[in-house]
């Protein structure tokens, strides 16, 4: 099993660092493929608690190797910050590898993603700010600035010239915002060359070579299935492809190396910023889901929306991704709760819909069908097998896996290393 993937089945925030960290004792390297510092992944290590946004999860594992591919956008301010914060608590990043394809989040890139979220005023994407998405347009566009664009100081000036030739017009004219020096971003940015310039590498080579070689290599994807730019809830979604494709493009390895695709489910949904999300709650169940989830945002603080699970949801990400097999995270959560309603299917201007809707439209009118499902009461934090579980939480799981699609090969039952149920 050369290549695995590991990615989010519903809006993010679904325990991928934790499933990521714990695979990473197994695995060589661990690659994130897409996005930037907008993810935010939890890892607990006994009583330690990691929140990273831009490094790979694997880099806690000290034997693996953490890659940061050519889809990434990165923020070399946050880079260096991430890393000096990691090497103060004594984790050793040295073994790094990013890039020299992946672009940079440049000053300007952030100030748009902010100025244009609030020039769209009730309309936002609810966006983290991070200058993900104008980045990212950048990148399309041609006017992007990748990492190893600071190691030729001419092309670096010429390309942030150009890029901030249509941008300084769009700000003074239609923002009535103070125009961007060229020459105080080129400044900047050299002022990151050389501190991170021992970690820049032909990582498509690298990974290529270490599957040739059998070594075992991990992508790890960041937000989820229905953030994807193009089969998430478009606009409201991230301007990158988490899935499973897009670890393909994002780190240049092929599709037939690739075996086995993980999609990470939340036993519940929860979604942070703007747009549908049909079984969101407004009442208390959805307060207490949010308390004792500890449901907020870890690179905003944001809190996140929360809903029962969306059967829906997880098809549609077992088909998008082809995923082999689901985690299933924070059944501890849902513990507790005399009955538990599972969204099966959606009601769409009067018929049942069983399948996601592939018009914006209809998903923003879906309404959930809901199917009760007995709960329990019992702690189950400390079960370590399947058979541990009460008969209720083990009903729950399998009624989950009957209507997702795709085998459940192990559970959450909380956010420690040790919390999880294998199945073999
Ligand atoms: P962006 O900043 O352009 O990627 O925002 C576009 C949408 O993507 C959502 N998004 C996320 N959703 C869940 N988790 C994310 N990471 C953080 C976390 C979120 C946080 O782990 O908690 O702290 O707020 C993440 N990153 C992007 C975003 O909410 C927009 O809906
Ligand atoms: P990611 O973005 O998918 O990596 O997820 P986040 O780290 O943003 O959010 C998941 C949260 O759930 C983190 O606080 C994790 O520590 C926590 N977590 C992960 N798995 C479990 C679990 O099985 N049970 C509980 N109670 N918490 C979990
Ligand atoms: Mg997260």
């Amino acid at each position: 099993m050369p290549a695995l993937v590991l990615l989010g089945a519903q809006w993010g925030d679904e325990g991928k660092g934790k499933a990521t960290d714990l695979l990473g004792g197994s695995v060589d390297y661990v690659v994130r493929y897409q996005g930037g510092n907008n993810a935010g992944h939890t890892v607990v290590v006994g009583d330690q608690k990691y929140a990273l946004h831009l490094l790979p999860s694997g880099i806690l594992s000290p034997g693996c190797t953490p890659v940061i591919g050519n889809g990434v956008v990165v923020d070399p301010a946050v880079l260096l910050s991430e890393l000096s914060g990691l090497n103060e608590r004594g984790v050793d990043t040295s073994k790094l590898l990013l890039s020299g394809n992946a672009h940079l989040i440049t000053p300007y890139n952030i100030t748009t993603d902010k100025v244009t979220e609030r020039f769209l005023g009730k309309r936002k994407i609810g966006t983290t700010g991070r200058g993900i998405g104008p980045t990212y347009a950048d990148k399309i566009n041609r006017t992007g600035i990748r990492v190893q664009d600071l190691y030729d100081e001419s092309i670096l000036t010429q390309k942030v010239e150009a890029a901030l030739d249509v941008k300084n017009q769009l700000l003074t004219k239609l923002y009535n915002r103070r125009a961007i020096e060229a020459g105080q971003v080129v400044e900047e940015l050299l002022g990151y060359a050389d501190k991170i310039k021992g970690y820049v590498a032909d990582t498509t080579l690298i990974l290529n070579k270490a599957l040739d070689d059998d070594k075992v290599v991990l992508f790890e994807g960041g937000q989820g299935t229905l953030l994807d730019i193009d089969h998430g809830t478009y606009p409201f979604v991230t301007s990158s492809n988490p899935t499973a494709g897009g670890a393909c493009t994002g780190a240049g390895v092929g599709p037939t190396k690739i075996s086995r695709v993980i999609g990470i489910l939340k036993a519940y949904t929860t979604r942070v910023g703007a747009g549908p999300f049909p079984t969101e709650l407004f009442d208390e169940d959805g307060e207490a889901l949010r308390r004792i989830g500890g449901e907020r945002g870890v690179t905003t603080g944001r809190d996140r929306r929360c809903g029962w699970f969306d059967a829906v949801i997880a098809r549609y990400a077992t088909r998008v991704n082809g995923l082999t097999d689901f985690f299933l995270t924070k059944l501890d959560v849902l513990t507790g709760w005399e009955q538990i309603p599972v969204c099966v299917a959606y009601e769409i201007d009067g018929k049942r819909v069983e399948e996601l809707p592939y018009s914006q439209t209809d998903f923003h009118h879906a309404k959930p069908i809901y199917e009760m499902l007995p709960g329990w009461s019992e702690d189950i934090t400390q079960a370590k097998t399947f058979s541990d579980l009460p008969k209720n939480a083990q009903a729950y799981v399998k009624a989950l896996e009957e209507m997702s699609g795709a085998p459940i090969s192990a559970i959450g039952v909380g956010p420690g290393r040790d919390e999880t149920i294998e199945i073999n």
